[in-house]
Protein backbone atom coordinates (compact mmCIF):
# COMPACT_ATOMS: atom_id res chain seq x y z
CA UNK A 1 0.00 0.00 0.00
CA UNK A 2 1.61 3.36 -0.64
CA UNK A 3 0.25 5.88 1.45
CA UNK A 4 -1.46 8.91 0.56
CA UNK A 5 -0.09 10.83 3.32
CA UNK A 6 1.97 13.66 4.45
CA UNK A 7 4.45 13.80 7.39
CA UNK A 8 3.72 15.97 10.33
CA UNK A 9 6.46 18.20 11.09
CA UNK A 10 7.27 16.45 14.15
CA UNK A 11 7.74 12.95 12.21
CA UNK A 12 9.87 15.10 9.74
CA UNK A 13 12.02 16.32 12.50
CA UNK A 14 12.68 12.61 13.73
CA UNK A 15 13.47 11.38 10.30
CA UNK A 16 10.74 9.04 10.28
CA UNK A 17 9.16 7.98 6.86
CA UNK A 18 5.59 7.02 6.28
CA UNK A 19 6.67 3.31 5.69
CA UNK A 20 8.13 3.45 9.28
CA UNK A 21 5.06 5.13 10.76
CA UNK A 22 2.72 2.53 9.35
CA UNK A 23 4.70 -0.03 10.68
CA UNK A 24 4.99 1.37 13.70
CA UNK A 25 1.62 3.18 14.68
CA UNK A 26 0.06 1.20 12.46
CA UNK A 27 -0.99 4.29 9.95
CA UNK A 28 -3.78 3.88 7.54
CA UNK A 29 -4.71 6.56 3.91
CA UNK A 30 -7.51 8.89 5.04
CA UNK A 31 -9.37 11.18 3.14
CA UNK A 32 -9.58 14.34 6.19
CA UNK A 33 -11.53 16.44 3.06
CA UNK A 34 -14.92 14.98 4.21
CA UNK A 35 -13.72 14.94 8.05
CA UNK A 36 -15.67 17.28 10.25
CA UNK A 37 -12.86 17.83 12.61
CA UNK A 38 -9.26 16.26 10.99
CA UNK A 39 -6.87 15.62 13.06
CA UNK A 40 -2.87 15.48 11.83
CA UNK A 41 -1.79 13.11 14.56
CA UNK A 42 -0.04 14.39 18.22
CA UNK A 43 0.53 17.61 19.37
CA UNK A 44 2.36 16.65 22.62
CA UNK A 45 1.41 15.14 26.48
CA UNK A 46 1.18 17.54 29.01
CA UNK A 47 2.19 16.23 32.02
CA UNK A 48 1.52 17.56 35.68
CA UNK A 49 3.82 16.83 38.18
CA UNK A 50 4.86 17.39 42.06
CA UNK A 51 8.50 18.23 40.78
CA UNK A 52 9.07 18.69 37.09
CA UNK A 53 12.35 19.58 37.11
CA UNK A 54 13.47 16.10 38.22
CA UNK A 55 10.24 14.54 36.20
CA UNK A 56 12.35 15.97 33.40
CA UNK A 57 15.47 14.69 34.50
CA UNK A 58 13.68 11.15 34.72
CA UNK A 59 12.42 10.99 31.40
CA UNK A 60 15.89 11.93 29.67
CA UNK A 61 18.18 9.85 32.09
CA UNK A 62 15.68 6.61 31.97
CA UNK A 63 14.25 6.93 28.91
CA UNK A 64 16.50 8.78 26.71
CA UNK A 65 14.14 11.53 25.77
CA UNK A 66 15.98 15.06 24.71
CA UNK A 67 15.27 18.26 26.21
CA UNK A 68 14.41 20.99 23.50
CA UNK A 69 12.63 24.02 25.18
CA UNK A 70 12.13 25.69 28.38
CA UNK A 71 10.10 27.79 30.41
CA UNK A 72 10.11 28.62 33.55
CA UNK A 73 11.52 31.86 36.55
CA UNK A 74 14.36 33.02 34.84
CA UNK A 75 12.13 33.10 30.99
CA UNK A 76 9.49 35.39 32.76
CA UNK A 77 7.02 32.25 33.55
CA UNK A 78 6.79 32.94 37.28
CA UNK A 79 3.90 30.35 37.86
CA UNK A 80 5.73 26.79 36.74
CA UNK A 81 8.83 25.61 35.32
CA UNK A 82 7.84 23.39 32.16
CA UNK A 83 10.57 21.41 30.00
CA UNK A 84 9.37 20.21 26.54
CA UNK A 85 10.87 16.82 25.72
CA UNK A 86 10.96 14.62 22.46
CA UNK A 87 11.99 11.22 21.38
CA UNK A 88 11.37 10.95 17.69
CA UNK A 89 7.98 12.54 16.66
CA UNK A 90 6.72 11.88 20.58
CA UNK A 91 6.68 15.26 22.98
CA UNK A 92 5.83 15.30 26.68
CA UNK A 93 5.73 18.53 27.93
CA UNK A 94 6.67 18.24 31.99
CA UNK A 95 5.04 20.85 34.04
CA UNK A 96 5.08 21.82 37.76
CA UNK A 97 4.45 24.78 40.04
CA UNK A 98 6.85 27.16 40.77
CA UNK A 99 4.09 29.60 42.89
CA UNK A 100 2.50 28.13 45.45
CA UNK A 101 -0.55 29.24 44.08
CA UNK A 102 -0.36 28.02 40.59
CA UNK A 103 -3.61 25.96 39.65
CA UNK A 104 -0.89 23.30 38.72
CA UNK A 105 -0.33 22.63 42.56
CA UNK A 106 -3.86 22.18 43.06
CA UNK A 107 -4.03 19.78 39.55
CA UNK A 108 -1.57 18.15 41.79
CA UNK A 109 -3.17 17.85 44.59
CA UNK A 110 -5.82 16.09 43.43
CA UNK A 111 -4.70 14.14 41.19
CA UNK A 112 -0.96 13.25 41.88
CA UNK A 113 1.78 13.00 38.56
CA UNK A 114 -0.86 12.67 35.79
CA UNK A 115 -1.37 13.74 32.00
CA UNK A 116 -3.56 16.86 32.35
CA UNK A 117 -3.78 17.46 28.61
CA UNK A 118 -3.73 15.42 25.47
CA UNK A 119 -2.51 17.91 22.54
CA UNK A 120 -3.70 17.77 19.15
CA UNK A 121 -2.13 18.74 15.81
CA UNK A 122 -4.73 20.17 13.29
CA UNK A 123 -5.00 21.69 10.32
CA UNK A 124 -7.42 24.40 11.11
CA UNK A 125 -8.37 24.93 15.15
CA UNK A 126 -11.27 27.27 14.15
CA UNK A 127 -13.16 24.44 11.75
CA UNK A 128 -12.72 22.23 14.68
CA UNK A 129 -14.17 24.28 17.41
CA UNK A 130 -17.07 25.35 15.64
CA UNK A 131 -17.75 21.29 15.06
CA UNK A 132 -17.38 20.52 18.69
CA UNK A 133 -19.52 23.67 19.66
CA UNK A 134 -22.16 22.63 17.58
CA UNK A 135 -21.92 18.42 18.84
CA UNK A 136 -22.10 20.04 22.42
CA UNK A 137 -18.57 19.98 23.63
CA UNK A 138 -17.44 22.08 26.36
CA UNK A 139 -14.91 25.35 24.69
CA UNK A 140 -12.27 25.46 27.72
CA UNK A 141 -10.30 27.90 25.75
CA UNK A 142 -11.53 29.89 22.30
CA UNK A 143 -9.70 29.85 19.10
CA UNK A 144 -6.64 32.57 19.84
CA UNK A 145 -2.91 33.39 18.25
CA UNK A 146 0.10 33.50 20.48
CA UNK A 147 2.90 35.15 18.07
CA UNK A 148 6.77 35.57 19.33
CA UNK A 149 9.73 35.76 16.49
CA UNK A 150 9.16 32.67 15.65
CA UNK A 151 5.94 32.78 13.76
CA UNK A 152 2.35 32.55 14.97
CA UNK A 153 0.42 29.05 17.07
CA UNK A 154 -3.31 28.81 16.96
CA UNK A 155 -4.69 27.09 19.86
CA UNK A 156 -7.93 26.33 21.48
CA UNK A 157 -8.87 23.93 23.92
CA UNK A 158 -12.15 21.56 24.95
CA UNK A 159 -12.49 19.42 27.98
CA UNK A 160 -12.58 15.48 27.70
CA UNK A 161 -13.06 12.89 30.93
CA UNK A 162 -12.52 13.83 33.81
CA UNK A 163 -9.79 17.11 33.98
CA UNK A 164 -8.22 16.21 31.54
CA UNK A 165 -8.38 18.35 27.90
CA UNK A 166 -7.58 18.38 24.39
CA UNK A 167 -5.77 21.56 23.29
CA UNK A 168 -6.14 21.67 19.37
CA UNK A 169 -2.50 23.50 18.25
CA UNK A 170 -1.66 24.77 14.48
CA UNK A 171 1.98 25.14 14.69
CA UNK A 172 1.93 25.35 10.51
CA UNK A 173 3.28 29.20 11.00
CA UNK A 174 5.90 28.65 13.72
CA UNK A 175 8.76 27.29 13.69
CA UNK A 176 9.86 27.90 17.06
CA UNK A 177 11.02 24.98 19.85
CA UNK A 178 7.54 24.86 21.36
CA UNK A 179 5.29 27.49 22.10
CA UNK A 180 6.05 31.65 22.34
CA UNK A 181 7.32 32.21 26.09
CA UNK A 182 9.59 28.85 25.94
CA UNK A 183 13.09 29.02 24.74
CA UNK A 184 15.53 26.54 23.12
CA UNK A 185 17.37 24.03 25.44
CA UNK A 186 18.83 21.10 25.31
CA UNK A 187 19.93 18.04 27.48
CA UNK A 188 23.07 18.52 29.65
CA UNK A 189 23.16 14.21 29.43
CA UNK A 190 25.67 12.63 28.24
CA UNK A 191 24.60 9.43 27.08
CA UNK A 192 26.10 5.97 28.41
CA UNK A 193 28.28 4.87 25.39
CA UNK A 194 26.56 2.26 23.56
CA UNK A 195 23.20 3.63 24.85
CA UNK A 196 20.42 3.64 21.57
CA UNK A 197 20.16 6.37 20.02
CA UNK A 198 16.56 6.86 21.19
CA UNK A 199 14.48 4.45 22.88
CA UNK A 200 10.80 4.91 20.96
CA UNK A 201 9.72 6.82 18.08
CA UNK A 202 6.46 7.96 18.62
CA UNK A 203 2.55 7.58 20.99
CA UNK A 204 0.94 4.72 19.71
CA UNK A 205 -1.71 5.51 21.85
CA UNK A 206 -3.46 6.61 25.47
CA UNK A 207 -5.80 4.98 27.28
CA UNK A 208 -8.78 6.72 29.41
CA UNK A 209 -10.18 5.62 32.02
CA UNK A 210 -13.30 6.33 33.13
CA UNK A 211 -16.02 6.00 35.57
CA UNK A 212 -18.81 2.61 35.97
CA UNK A 213 -21.29 3.19 32.70
CA UNK A 214 -19.48 5.91 31.05
CA UNK A 215 -17.58 4.14 28.55
CA UNK A 216 -20.39 4.05 25.87
CA UNK A 217 -21.03 7.92 26.48
CA UNK A 218 -16.99 8.28 26.34
CA UNK A 219 -16.48 6.30 22.53
CA UNK A 220 -20.24 8.52 21.93
CA UNK A 221 -18.34 11.65 22.68
CA UNK A 222 -14.93 11.22 20.47
CA UNK A 223 -17.85 9.77 17.23
CA UNK A 224 -19.84 12.78 17.70
CA UNK A 225 -17.34 15.43 18.95
CA UNK A 226 -14.26 14.75 17.09
CA UNK A 227 -15.55 12.20 14.15
CA UNK A 228 -13.72 9.71 15.50
CA UNK A 229 -14.19 5.79 14.59
CA UNK A 230 -14.66 2.83 16.63
CA UNK A 231 -12.13 0.10 16.51
CA UNK A 232 -12.34 -3.58 15.69
CA UNK A 233 -11.03 -4.74 19.14
CA UNK A 234 -12.94 -4.63 22.66
CA UNK A 235 -13.52 -6.02 25.84
CA UNK A 236 -17.02 -6.55 26.50
CA UNK A 237 -19.46 -7.95 29.30
CA UNK A 238 -18.43 -11.67 28.38
CA UNK A 239 -15.35 -11.52 29.43
CA UNK A 240 -14.80 -8.50 31.39
CA UNK A 241 -15.66 -10.29 34.35
CA UNK A 242 -13.98 -13.64 34.04
CA UNK A 243 -10.68 -12.06 34.28
CA UNK A 244 -10.20 -8.39 33.19
CA UNK A 245 -12.44 -6.53 35.68
CA UNK A 246 -12.56 -3.82 33.04
CA UNK A 247 -14.86 -3.07 29.56
CA UNK A 248 -12.69 -1.19 26.61
CA UNK A 249 -13.28 0.02 23.02
CA UNK A 250 -11.36 1.90 21.20
CA UNK A 251 -12.05 5.06 18.81
CA UNK A 252 -9.30 6.64 16.71
CA UNK A 253 -8.95 9.59 14.22
CA UNK A 254 -8.92 8.71 10.20
CA UNK A 255 -5.30 8.24 10.08
CA UNK A 256 -5.20 6.01 12.96
CA UNK A 257 -2.11 8.54 14.53
CA UNK A 258 -4.26 8.95 17.57
CA UNK A 259 -5.73 5.93 19.23
CA UNK A 260 -8.04 6.19 22.26
CA UNK A 261 -9.26 2.91 24.28
CA UNK A 262 -11.14 3.79 26.83
CA UNK A 263 -11.84 1.88 30.03
CA UNK A 264 -14.81 1.48 32.89
CA UNK A 265 -14.36 -0.79 35.40
CA UNK A 266 -16.40 -3.94 35.70
CA UNK A 267 -18.09 -5.28 38.77
CA UNK A 268 -15.83 -8.83 39.57
CA UNK A 269 -14.70 -11.00 42.33
CA UNK A 270 -12.39 -8.20 43.43
CA UNK A 271 -11.63 -4.46 42.96
CA UNK A 272 -11.43 -3.50 39.39
CA UNK A 273 -7.88 -2.24 38.30
CA UNK A 274 -9.88 0.95 37.03
CA UNK A 275 -11.57 1.38 40.43
CA UNK A 276 -8.39 1.61 42.15
CA UNK A 277 -7.30 4.30 39.39
CA UNK A 278 -10.35 6.08 39.70
CA UNK A 279 -9.91 6.50 43.55
CA UNK A 280 -6.32 7.27 43.42
CA UNK A 281 -6.51 9.48 40.54
CA UNK A 282 -9.44 11.38 41.69
CA UNK A 283 -11.49 10.65 39.01
CA UNK A 284 -11.53 9.74 35.22
CA UNK A 285 -7.96 10.39 33.55
CA UNK A 286 -5.22 9.24 31.11
CA UNK A 287 -4.39 5.66 32.57
CA UNK A 288 -1.08 4.26 30.02
CA UNK A 289 0.72 5.40 27.16
CA UNK A 290 2.06 3.34 24.79
CA UNK A 291 5.40 4.18 23.35
CA UNK A 292 5.80 2.59 19.61
CA UNK A 293 9.57 1.28 19.21
CA UNK A 294 11.13 -0.51 16.72
CA UNK A 295 13.21 -2.29 18.99
CA UNK A 296 11.02 -3.34 22.29
CA UNK A 297 14.13 -5.88 23.07
CA UNK A 298 16.61 -2.95 23.19
CA UNK A 299 14.54 -0.42 25.09
CA UNK A 300 13.72 -2.68 27.65
CA UNK A 301 17.68 -3.79 28.30
CA UNK A 302 18.40 0.16 28.28
CA UNK A 303 15.39 1.16 30.68
CA UNK A 304 16.26 -1.99 32.95
CA UNK A 305 19.75 -0.89 32.98
CA UNK A 306 18.20 2.54 34.36
CA UNK A 307 16.11 0.85 37.17
CA UNK A 308 12.49 0.90 35.23
CA UNK A 309 10.66 -1.66 36.55
CA UNK A 310 8.18 -3.53 34.08
CA UNK A 311 5.37 -6.29 35.13
CA UNK A 312 6.60 -9.32 35.49
CA UNK A 313 5.50 -12.41 33.26
CA UNK A 314 5.25 -16.08 34.59
CA UNK A 315 7.50 -18.33 32.29
CA UNK A 316 3.78 -20.35 32.15
CA UNK A 317 2.93 -17.78 29.96
CA UNK A 318 5.64 -18.36 27.34
CA UNK A 319 5.13 -22.58 28.12
CA UNK A 320 1.94 -22.05 27.24
CA UNK A 321 1.02 -24.71 23.76
CA UNK A 322 -1.89 -22.68 22.96
CA UNK A 323 0.04 -19.67 23.04
CA UNK A 324 3.23 -20.98 20.97
CA UNK A 325 0.75 -22.88 18.27
CA UNK A 326 -1.20 -19.30 18.11
CA UNK A 327 2.09 -16.54 17.93
CA UNK A 328 3.90 -18.88 15.40
CA UNK A 329 7.18 -17.38 14.27
CA UNK A 330 8.11 -14.01 15.36
CA UNK A 331 11.34 -12.02 14.89
CA UNK A 332 12.92 -13.50 17.53
CA UNK A 333 13.45 -16.74 19.45
CA UNK A 334 11.08 -17.01 22.54
CA UNK A 335 13.54 -17.14 24.75
CA UNK A 336 14.66 -13.79 24.05
CA UNK A 337 11.07 -12.43 24.97
CA UNK A 338 10.84 -14.27 27.53
CA UNK A 339 14.05 -13.62 29.29
CA UNK A 340 12.49 -10.09 29.15
CA UNK A 341 9.03 -10.59 29.71
CA UNK A 342 7.87 -9.21 26.44
CA UNK A 343 4.43 -10.51 25.67
CA UNK A 344 3.10 -11.28 22.46
CA UNK A 345 -0.35 -11.15 20.46
CA UNK A 346 -1.76 -11.90 16.63
CA UNK A 347 -4.07 -11.81 14.87
CA UNK A 348 -5.06 -11.56 10.87
CA UNK A 349 -2.98 -8.85 10.28
CA UNK A 350 0.20 -10.08 11.86
CA UNK A 351 1.53 -9.43 15.59
CA UNK A 352 2.43 -6.81 18.40
CA UNK A 353 4.87 -7.10 21.20
CA UNK A 354 4.15 -5.35 23.87
CA UNK A 355 5.68 -4.55 27.77
CA UNK A 356 4.49 -2.70 30.97
CA UNK A 357 5.93 -0.40 33.55
CA UNK A 358 4.59 -0.44 36.64
CA UNK A 359 3.03 3.01 37.86
CA UNK A 360 5.53 6.04 37.45
CA UNK A 361 4.58 7.89 40.49
CA UNK A 362 3.50 7.86 43.53
CA UNK A 363 0.05 6.79 43.52
CA UNK A 364 -0.78 3.71 41.38
CA UNK A 365 -2.65 5.58 38.47
CA UNK A 366 -0.22 6.27 35.04
CA UNK A 367 2.04 4.17 33.43
CA UNK A 368 4.09 3.28 29.94
CA UNK A 369 3.51 0.64 27.70
CA UNK A 370 6.33 -0.44 25.28
CA UNK A 371 4.62 -1.60 21.94
CA UNK A 372 6.67 -3.01 18.52
CA UNK A 373 3.87 -3.59 15.79
CA UNK A 374 4.27 -5.75 12.82
CA UNK A 375 1.54 -5.28 11.00
CA UNK A 376 -1.17 -6.33 13.73
CA UNK A 377 -3.17 -2.92 14.70
CA UNK A 378 -4.69 -4.36 18.03
CA UNK A 379 -3.42 -3.75 21.19
CA UNK A 380 -3.10 -7.21 22.53
CA UNK A 381 -5.90 -8.50 23.42
CA UNK A 382 -4.69 -12.44 23.38
CA UNK A 383 -2.61 -10.95 26.33
CA UNK A 384 -5.10 -9.42 28.60
CA UNK A 385 -5.44 -12.52 30.79
CA UNK A 386 -1.56 -12.76 31.44
CA UNK A 387 -1.68 -9.46 31.90
CA UNK A 388 -4.49 -8.14 34.18
CA UNK A 389 -3.51 -11.37 36.58
CA UNK A 390 0.32 -9.64 36.43
CA UNK A 391 -1.55 -6.24 37.70
CA UNK A 392 -3.84 -8.03 39.89
CA UNK A 393 -0.80 -9.16 41.79
CA UNK A 394 0.41 -5.72 41.73
CA UNK A 395 -2.75 -4.62 43.49
CA UNK A 396 -2.53 -7.38 46.17
CA UNK A 397 0.54 -6.06 47.02
CA UNK A 398 -0.42 -3.03 47.59
CA UNK A 399 -3.69 -4.03 49.60
CA UNK A 400 -6.29 -2.67 47.18
CA UNK A 401 -8.21 -5.22 46.14
O1 LIG B 1 -4.35 -0.40 25.47
C1 LIG B 1 -4.77 -1.51 25.65
O2 LIG B 1 -5.94 -1.79 25.49
C2 LIG B 1 -3.80 -2.60 26.03
C3 LIG B 1 -4.29 -3.43 27.14
O3 LIG B 1 -5.31 -1.71 32.27
C4 LIG B 1 -4.54 -2.83 28.44
O4 LIG B 1 -2.57 -2.07 26.27
C5 LIG B 1 -5.81 -2.47 28.81
C6 LIG B 1 -6.06 -2.07 30.09
C7 LIG B 1 -5.04 -2.03 31.00
C8 LIG B 1 -3.75 -2.36 30.63
C9 LIG B 1 -3.53 -2.74 29.35
FE1 LIG C 1 -2.25 -0.26 25.53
Amino acid sequence: MTLEQTLTDEEKLAELSLEQLQQLVGLVDHDASRDPFPVSGWDALVWVVGNATQTAHYFQSAYGMELVAYSGPETGNRDSHAYVLTSGAARFVVTGAYDPASPLADHHRRHGDGIADIALGVPDVDTCIAHARASGATVLTEPHDLTDEHGTVRLAAITTYGDTRHTLVDRSRYDGPYLPGFVARSSTFVKRPGAPRRLFQAIDHVVGNVELGAMDRWVEFYNRVMGFTNMAEFVGADIATDYSALMSKVVSNGNHRVKFPLNEPAVGKKKSQIDEYLEFYGGPGAQHVALATNDILGAVDALRAEGVVFLATPDSYYSDPALRARIGEVRVPIEELQRRGVLVDRDEDGYLLQIFTKPLGDRPTVFFELIERHGSLGFGIGNFKALFEAIEREQELRGNF
